[in-house]
């Protein structure tokens, strides 16, 4: 499987490897695709398997419609990254569904972080790395949680091996353009691990999600699905997944919105 090239050039998934990773996890029913409209479609489908096993795994060479937030597209040529979703009890859950997000977000932080590489939160769902020349942020992955009757669909995107020509927007990277060359099913594997870990345990996510996001400390303006707009100071994350945001007139409490930094990033 491994020499087989994908028709974008980029290599496929290891089917056999990925799976008998995923079946040492013990708590996944891993199901794998070369193509499908979106993963999280696919998990959403495949939800009655959670009668008989703690959670399913989705993953996927391609997508042909993969989603962001809001109806927003992620795209991403077929074996340049990691398509995959998550099927769960909420349950099994420790956290509400509001803060699911950032706590898979922090699973990818960890998992990529045992491989050597540094990343960063943007509140609430942006996997970035942080350019120290330009001071910008550049989004390697982003994460879209589904709750659909009593279930989580946590579905995770993450851009590996991308090539410069191939990004989908001029913000976007991927670890292979930031240095890093990491197969694709141990990463998936680790991030499996990271996900089973956070969502069982007593584990305090806040303090190490403060820490590496960059949204904290920040000026931001948040504009939410109305169309209202709040600027002024990010000063922490609740329990809830909330961001507190300060200014001079009152304190609010963002539970969904697109953040713009107002301040260059500090490195
Ligand atoms: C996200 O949404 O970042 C969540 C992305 C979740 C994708 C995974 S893939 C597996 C699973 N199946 C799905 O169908 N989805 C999930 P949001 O914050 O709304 O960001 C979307 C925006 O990110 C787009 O409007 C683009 O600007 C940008 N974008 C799209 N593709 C990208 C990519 N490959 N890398 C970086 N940025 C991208």
């Amino acid at each position: 499987m491994d020499s087989i090239q994908a028709k974008s050039g980029y290599p496929k998934l290891d089917i056999s490897r990925l799976s008998s990773l995923i079946d040492q996890s013990g708590w996944l029913k891993p199901l794998i695709f070369e193509t499908v409209t979106s993963t999280n479609d696919i998990a959403i489908a495949n939800l009655e398997f959670l009668d008989s096993v703690l959670g399913i795994v989705v993953v996927a060479d391609e997508q042909t419609a993969g989603r962001g937030r809001l109806d927003r597209k992620w795209v991403a040529p077929a074996g340049s990254g990691i398509a995959m979703s998550i099927g769960t009890k909420t349950q099994n859950f420790s956290a509400q569904f509001s803060a699911v997000p950032l706590i898979c977000g922090l699973a990818v932080h960890r998992a990529l972080k045992a491989f050597g590489i540094i990343t960063y939160l943007k509140w609430p769902n942006d996997v970035v790395f942080i350019n120290p020349n330009k001071n910008d942020l550049r989004k390697v992955g982003g994460v879209l949680v589904q709750l659909v009757q009593d279930s989580f669909v946590i579905g995770i995107g993450l851009n590996v091996d991308l090539k410069s020509e191939d990004l989908p927007v001029p913000q976007a990277t991927s670890l292979h353009l930031e240095g890093f060359e990491v197969r694709r099913e141990d990463i998936i594997s680790k991030v499996l691990e990271e996900i089973n870990f956070l969502q069982h345990s007593d584990y305090l996510w806040i303090d190490d999600y403060s820490k590496v996001c960059v949204t904290l400390g920040k000026k931001i303006s948040v504009t939410n699905f109305s169309d209202q707009t709040v600027t002024g100071m990010a000063q922490k994350v609740l329990p809830t997944g909330a961001l507190v945001v300060k200014n001079l007139e009152n304190l609010y409490q963002i539970t969904v919105g697109d953040i713009v930094h107002l301040e260059v990033e500090s490195s």
